[in-house]
């Protein structure tokens, strides 16, 4: 689809897709027991949706594969973490480190981590559901440059192994060129695709929006199939939809997102809860907002991995059914003759 094709409607400004999810003034009251929180039996009952969308191992089909990225410090690992805790029923936890994003330690490796249902869902009653396998990848600049592009492909491809530096990669593309890169590079490596991206950016309007790396994402995702992008802007606590409407306007417009694939959210962290109740417990109204953006991510698409063909029963051997006829109709016959 042409980005310029996409003409968001004039609600879409001031209201994001969640907007109805926040009260009006955003003013998030953490509780001790998360049942006094308004949006307890609503995150329940999205939670129950998801879970029925997601289907259970039975199904024989593989959990989807969402890839996070974003330039550093857009709020990538805090989104993660604010996911894991809309599916709990227990409590916020920091299963991947955030916040280390200062110019001091800039992300310089880039790689993917991957967090798997085991390592983040935490719920009393363990089930079966297959839930999705999240990739948290670190460490892309503002960078536009066909090298981006090619490594974004190399990763949505699955032509990247799990905790991989992609330093070689990059060393490889700029000594012979990003063409050879996607032709030689990991033939042999065949990990599972990415099925979803989801491009987090922070809503804070003293930081650039970062254009070329938006424009190397939307160009590495629909080169091949197309992965359906979805958009998220965070500290919307801080810079609501009315201050940072021009933001919004030109996020979506960079990535092409039509309203059902935009959140603007507030992760779980201090600013939101500066006595850290969250450390005990889970924030309902932080919850629902992001799972209804989950319920959009994960509802199945056409391009989705297929359920794995079932292997036929081998062929009958013809040879083994007529010895078995000849030895029933020898039986018979032995018996007819023994009872004469
Ligand atoms: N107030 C506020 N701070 C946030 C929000 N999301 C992230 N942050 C903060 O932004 C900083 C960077 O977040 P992080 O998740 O490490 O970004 P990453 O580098 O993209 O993984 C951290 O200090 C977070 O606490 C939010 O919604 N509201
Ligand atoms: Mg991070």
């Amino acid at each position: 689809m042409a980005r310029s094709k996409i003409r968001p409607e004039k609600d879409v400004w001031d209201n994001s897709f969640v907007e109805q999810y926040y009260n009006r003034d955003h003013d998030i009251v953490p509780h001790e027991d998360p049942k006094d929180d308004p949006k307890y039996d609503e995150k329940n009952k999205l939670i129950r949706r998801v879970q029925d969308i997601v289907g259970t191992h039975g199904s024989g089909k593989p959990p989807l594969n969402i890839a996070i990225v974003g330039t550093p410090g857009g709020g990538k690992s805090s989104l993660l973490n604010t996911i894991f805790a809309s599916f709990s029923t227990e409590r916020w936890t920091e299963i991947v480190p955030f916040g280390s994003f200062g110019r001091a330690h800039r992300q310089r490796t880039t790689r993917f981590t991957s967090y798997v249902k085991d390592t983040y869902y935490k719920r009393r009653e363990p089930d079966d559901y297959l839930m999705p396998t999240f990739l948290d990848m670190t460490g892309f600049e503002d960078d536009e440059s066909e090298k981006c592009v090619a490594l974004l492909e190399l990763v949505c491809t699955g032509r990247i192994k799990e905790n991989e530096e992609l330093k070689q990669a990059k060393d490889y593309a700029a000594n012979n060129g990003p063409g050879a890169l996607l032709e030689r590079y990991n033939r042999g490596v065949c990990h599972r695709p990415v099925d979803r991206i989801i491009v987090v950016c922070t809503s804070n309007p003293l930081v650039n929006l970062p254009e070329n790396f938006l424009n190397a994402v939307w160009e590495a995702s629909t080169k091949h199939r197309a992965i359906p992008v979805y958009g998220v802007l965070t500290c919307r606590d801080k810079y609501p939809p009315d201050v940072v409407r021009d933001r919004i306007e030109s996020f979506r417009n960079l990535l092409a997102l039509p309203k059902c694939r935009f959140a603007h959210i507030i992760n779980y962290c201090d600013d939101i809860d500066t006595e850290g109740l969250h450390f005990d417990t889970t924030i309902p109204s932080l919850d629902v907002p992001v799972l209804q953006l989950m319920k959009q991510v994960l509802n199945p698409r056409q391009d989705d991995p297929p359920l794995p063909t079932p292997t036929p029963p081998p062929p009958l051997d013809i040879l083994a059914i007529v010895a078995f006829i000849f030895a029933v109709m020898a039986f018979i016959y032995v018996l007819l003759i023994s009872n004469r």
